[in-house]
């Protein structure tokens, strides 16, 4: 016995720009998730500084920041019982070099050596990840 959830996925400036939005939801709807919504954005400094609250401290947080707010986005809800873990799964560990063939990071992200990681995908860590995340992207839902 699982519960449903929802996890805010984000398909990043360089996965945006790189056309990988279809791959990427054709990935999380072949998986069997359910999209709940999807907007196209460009994100605000003042999103980021929410989404990105817990690294706020970090060295790599305004290098992070500027890349976020580098171009647009495709914001996704999806829907389904364990999705939080199951989408971080399919997008594979943090860093694209590392991350394993089969993943969305490792077949489709690498180092482009811009400062940056540049990993094509955000998928929430956890409930309240998800609940807090979802508000910022998604305020009506
Ligand atoms: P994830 O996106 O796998 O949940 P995270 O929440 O730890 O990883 O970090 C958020 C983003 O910040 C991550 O996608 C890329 C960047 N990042 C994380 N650790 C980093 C590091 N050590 N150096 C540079 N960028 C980093
Ligand atoms: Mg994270």
């Amino acid at each position: 016995m699982t519960t449903l959830e929802r996890s805010l996925v984000l398909v990043k400036p360089d996965g945006f720009k790189r056309g990988l939005s279809g791959e990427v939801l054709r990935r999380i709807e072949a998986k069997g998730y359910r999209l709940v919504a999807l907007r196209i954005l460009t994100p605000t400094r003042e999103m980021l500084d929410a989404h990105y609250a817990e690294h706020a401290q970090k060295p790599f947080f305004p290098e992070l920041v500027g890349f976020m707010a580098s171009g647009p986005v495709t914001a996704i809800v999806i829907e389904g019982d364990q999705c939080i873990a199951g989408f971080r799964s399919l997008a594979g560990a943090t860093d694209p070099t590392k991350a394993l063939p089969g993943t969305i990071r490792g077949d489709l992200g690498r180092d482009w050596g811009m400062g940056s990681t540049e990993n094509v995908v955000h998928g929430s860590d956890s409930p309240e990840s998800a609940a807090r995340e979802i508000g910022i992207w998604f305020p009506s839902l």
